[in-house]
């Protein structure tokens, strides 16, 4: 039964300032820090829900920056969300999407957190709205991207002796082809048969480069290429998919069940990488499983590095996911100085365990939140958490 109507209250977005372990080199951006996105919606039965809208690297990655989206959410979103009825996800989530163009980060951290207190609100995980959990706990890749061939070697002996991760995700693409594909090989030949080992070249190459460059990574024992060449080229990628004999994972071409759906029905990819933020919410993102698991296409669980919240909210809609093929790298947490949570989320076993708990299982440490909270560390005066 839908319980009776329940207002929201209250939208607050906040902007959480994390130092990452080490600098995070991908071919558009050097991380030394991670921006969180936090957004807390309020209702009137006193159930509150979370959700998270983190990008990469400021505007480097996506056309949604951390503080764009604050933006947007409190002059626009939070207004018209102010009253309306917070048992209706669906409802709420269609009304934003016709009224709001883009923004798809912010419709993700909306729709999340409309779902957690939803979720809540009927004592189940969320995954138990989206279809029922198939799986406890997913597999989750480590990304090596100090920029330093040795260092990275080092980190994956590290991660393997820790059984924290056995699929490495290697980002290249700054530097030129050749050193790249000899980056690639020394660190294939020095996990061997331990680890897998794949590329994210984030869309750094031209055709031509990616024809050269994929051959001879196939032949060093790399085993999925993703995003080798600019987002928008869907013909290359098709091309690339087909000469490929490696299978080629589409990423930042993927922007919903539209991008889906055209990437599938050309034979585009092999791969998809499923991100909730990149498709505009929980629901887009299980839209575009469906559409691969329809087409033969398999299926990744990327990550937008978000925090804690965002990952947990990743990982209860791919554990409801029929095929799973190539794991996750939803190790977002792993990467930051501070934890956000009062219990960290748990790594075990080369995956990630998901929460028994209601809604996103998880119990945010407010205090700490508060603490790192850009706005009061500027000395603002803010809403208390
Ligand atoms: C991306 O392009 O996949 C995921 C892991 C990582 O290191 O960067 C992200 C973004
Ligand atoms: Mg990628």
């Amino acid at each position: 039964m839908i319980p009776s109507p329940i207002q929201i209250q209250a939208v607050d977005t906040i902007l959480v300032d994390v130092p990452t372990i080490r600098p995070h080199r991908l071919s558009v951006a050097t991380m030394n820090c991670q921006v969180l996105v936090l957004v807390r919606i309020q209702c009137a039965d006193g159930m509150t829900g979370w959700g998270e809208a983190t990008t990469i690297g400021g505007l480097a990655y996506g056309e949604e920056s951390p503080e764009s989206i604050k933006t947007n959410i409190d002059t626009y979103f939070a207004p018209m969300l102010k009253g309306m009825d917070a048992t209706r996800p669906g409802q709420v989530m269609a009304k934003l999407r016709e009224s709001f163009q883009g923004n798809r980060f912010a419709k993700c951290a909306i729709e999340t957190a409309l779902f957690d207190a939803q979720a809540r609100r009927f004592g189940v995980p969320l995954s138990e709205l989206f279809g029922g959990r198939v799986t406890d706990s997913v597999e989750v890749a480590w990304t090596l991207a100090s920029g330093d061939t040795g260092r990275d070697i080092d980190e994956a002996h590290q991660m393997l002796e820790m059984k924290r991760h056995r699929m490495f995700k290697l980002k290249i693409g700054t530097r030129a082809p050749a050193d790249d594909v000899a980056h690639v090989a020394a660190i294939k030949a020095a996990v061997g048969d331990r680890a897998q080992v794949r590329v994210d070249v984030n869309q750094a190459w031209s055709q031509a480069e990616a024809m050269w460059a994929i051959e001879r990574l196939a032949d060093a024992g790399c085993d999925l290429i993703e995003q080798p060449i600019a987002a928008e080229d869907r013909r290359g990628l098709k091309r690339l998919t087909h000469l490929s004999k490696v299978p080629i994972m589409a990423d930042e071409a993927l922007h919903g069940p539209v991008d889906a759906f055209d990437l599938a029905s050309a034979h585009a990819a092999d791969v998809f990488a499923v991100k909730i933020a990149q498709s505009g919410g929980l629901t887009g993102a299980a839209s575009v499983a469906a559409i691969a698991l329809a087409s033969g296409v398999d299926l990744y669980g990327g990550t937008m590095l978000e925090g804690a919240l965002g990952t947990i909210a990743s990982a209860q809609l791919f554990s409801t996911f029929r095929e799973l093929k190539w794991g996750t790298e939803l190790f977002g947490p792993l990467l930051l100085t501070e934890e956000v949570l009062v219990e960290p989320l748990r790594y075990e076993n080369f995956a990630l365990k998901l929460p028994q708990g209601p809604g996103l299982g998880i119990q945010l440490d407010l205090d700490k939140i508060e603490r790192l909270r850009r706005d009061a560390k500027r000395g603002a005066s803010v809403v208390k958490l």
